[in-house]
C-alpha cells in the first residue's frame, strides 16, 4: 500500500516538472511579443535571397540564429539577419499613378513587412548600384509597422528642404531597367537582404511580387501602400 502511494506521488511530481518545462518557454515568448520584438525570423523569400547572394549562407545563418532570439531592450538592436521586410513593388516611370507629398509624380518603391511586429529600418540602405550598396540610408527612426507597407520616393529629393514629408532617396529608377538593393546595416556587413532587377518599364506600370510579399516580380496593378494584386 505504501509503495503504491509512493508511485502515485512520483508520477505526480514528474507531471508537475513536465508542465513547468512546457510553460516557461511560453511565458518567455509572451514577454518578448509584448515588447514588440521580432521573435523569430519570418519565412522570407529564401530563393530570392539566394539569387542575390549567390549562395545560401544567409539562409543558413538565419536558421542557426533562429534559437538565439532573446529579450532585447531596444528594437533597433534586432539582429538584421532577422529582418523580414522585402521589396514588394516599384514604379520606374510614374506619370499619373500617385503623387508624393509634394505633389510630384516620382518613381517609388514599396517595402512590405509581413511580420506581426514593427521593424526599425534605422541604419539600413537602399541602392541602385551594386558597387555602391550603401547609397541611401534610411533616416534614423524610420519604422515599418507590423503587416504594413512603406513607400520610398526615388526622386533625388533627399536634400530638398521643401520635401520634409515622406521618405526621399538620392536616386531615381531608369525606365530602361536596372537594379534595386535593400541592404543591411554596416554592423552586419551590408549584406543584401533583398533585391529586384527589372527590364524596360512602361509608363505608370507597376512591377511587384505576386503573390504579395513572396512571389516573383511581374507586372501588377499599381497598389502603392497596399497589398499587391494582379492587373
Ligand atoms: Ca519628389
Ligand atoms: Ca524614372
Ligand atoms: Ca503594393
Amino acid at each position: 500500500m505504501y509503495r503504491s502511494n509512493l508511485y502515485v506521488f512520483l508520477i505526480l511530481l514528474l507531471s508537475i516538472g513536465f508542465f513547468a518545462c512546457e510553460q516557461i518557454p511560453k511565458m518567455t515568448d509572451s514577454i518578448i511579443s509584448e515588447e514588440e520584438i521580432i521573435e523569430t525570423p519570418h519565412d522570407m523569400d529564401m530563393a530570392n535571397m539566394a539569387d542575390v547572394n549567390g549562395d545560401q549562407s544567409m539562409s543558413d545563418e538565419m536558421t542557426n540564429n533562429q534559437n538565439d532570439s532573446t529579450v532585447m531592450d531596444n528594437i533597433s538592436t534586432t539582429p538584421s539577419n532577422m529582418i523580414p521586410v522585402v521589396i514588394n513593388e516599384l514604379m520606374a516611370d510614374n506619370d499619373n499613378t500617385i503623387a508624393d507629398p509634394q505633389g510630384d509624380f516620382d518613381d517609388w518603391l514599396e517595402l512590405y513587412n509581413p511580420s506581426d511586429s514593427a521593424v526599425m529600418l534605422t541604419g539600413l540602405y537602399l541602392s541602385d548600384k551594386e558597387d555602391n550598396p550603401t547609397k541611401w540610408q534610411f533616416p534614423d527612426g524610420t519604422e515599418i509597422s507590423a503587416n504594413s507597407y512603406l513607400i520610398v520616393w526615388l526622386d533625388e529629393d533627399h536634400d530638398n528642404e521643401d520635401a520634409t514629408e515622406g521618405l526621399h532617396a538620392n536616386f531615381k529608377l531608369s525606365k530602361n531597367g536596372e537594379l534595386v538593393l535593400f541592404v543591411d546595416r554596416d554592423t552586419e556587413g551590408n549584406e543584401i537582404l533583398d533585391s529586384v532587377e527589372f527590364g524596360e518599364q512602361e509608363t505608370d506600370t507597376a512591377y511587384g511580387r505576386l503573390p504579395n510579399g513572396t512571389g516573383d516580380f511581374q507586372i501588377v496593378k499599381p497598389t502603392p501602400g497596399e497589398q499587391n494584386t494582379a492587373q
